[in-house]
């Protein structure tokens, strides 16, 4: 009878092994073909900026999960002023947009791997993904991505690289373009584009394509060539996803949080909370669940 029971004890223990590890392993498959990348669909657009397109970098279903997380809660764009740093409103960019959380859900998170995979840039290194939603005539005028204040480069330097998904087709317009690249004059253009697109080298928003751009050289000085703007959407809508990716980690550092969280990590804080940029700039300003803003104090958060 013992040696029954020890017989059936065994092949319990062993069962029980091989079902813990093949759930595992199984979760870790899951987890690698999350960023499972495929080499054929990207293509070297440009060496001046270095830009690559990859077709197909988003399936739909998660380009029309994106934009049903940002669909009720866009707001007027904003851009960095090139002096202060301060997010303003400008004539430049006229798209509404809003930022995700990085850990808003399982799409999130797994888009968030696959673009570390592609740009073997680390995930933290990535400010929050923002969406943006351009209606007929809005655009974004040509600018760089790197910074030209030193606050903004306060947490994880200058702006490396940006990835821009595209979350929707454009029937006409709406093109990034590169008005400095190598490229604009070799690049044949039919009726299809818009006369904004051929003051560069320009790329056409097709859902789920994504396009990946350096703003920095390798000897890490900043590349003139990476000016690029969106060209008024002329005909239908355009949705997209921005991600910027800086040369160092974009989180906040443990040490830099009070336990209560409820510190400024920027001198201009108050200054900016009078100016209700708290409202207006929410993401950088209290932040989130996963990754706290950068003017906590100044913004009460404290006290609620
Ligand atoms: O939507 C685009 O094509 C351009 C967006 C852009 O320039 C940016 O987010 O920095």
């Amino acid at each position: 009878m013992g040696e029954v029971s020890s017989t059936i004890f065994f092949f319990f223990f062993f069962f029980l092994l091989l079902f813990l590890h093949s759930s595992s392993s199984s979760s870790e498959r899951e987890r690698g073909r999350d960023v499972l990348l495929d080499p054929t669909r990207v293509t070297q657009l440009s060496w001046r900026p270095r830009a690559f397109l990859y077709k197909g970098f988003l399936s739909h279903q998660e380009c029309d999960h994106l934009i049903a997380l940002a669909r009720d809660k866009l707001e007027k764009s904003m851009v960095a002023d090139n002096d202060s740093g301060k997010s303003v409103m400008s004539e430049v960019r006229t798209s509404s947009g809003m930022f995700l959380d990085k850990k808003q859900d399982e799409t999130v998170s797994r888009i968030e791997r696959r673009i570390a995979a592609w740009t073997f840039l680390p995930e933290e290194n990535g400010e929050s993904m923002q969406i943006l939603h351009y209606e007929n005539g809005e655009k974004y005028e040509p600018h760089f991505d790197y910074f030209h204040d030193k606050t903004n480069q306060q947490l994880g330097g200058h702006r490396i690289a940006t990835v821009l998904m595209y979350l929707s087709n454009v029937q006409k317009g709406g093109e990034t373009i590169f008005p400095n690249s190598e490229g604009k004059l070799s690049q044949p253009k039919d009726d299809s584009w818009s006369d904004c697109a051929r003051k560069g080298y320009a790329v056409k928003p097709q859902k789920g394509d994504a396009l990946l751009f350096f703003s920095l050289h390798l000897d890490a000085t900043t590349d003139s060539d990476s000016l690029h703007g969106s060209c008024p959407v002329i005909n239908g809508e355009k949705w997209s996803a921005t991600k910027w990716i800086h040369v160092r980690s974009f989180d906040v550092p443990e040490k830099m949080r009070a336990s209560d969280g409820c510190t400024d990590e920027n001198e201009l804080c108050p200054g900016w909370a009078l100016l209700g940029e708290c409202k207006k700039n929410p993401i950088y300003m209290v932040g989130s669940k996963t990754s706290p803003g950068f003017c906590r104090k100044s913004c009460k958060i404290c006290e609620s």
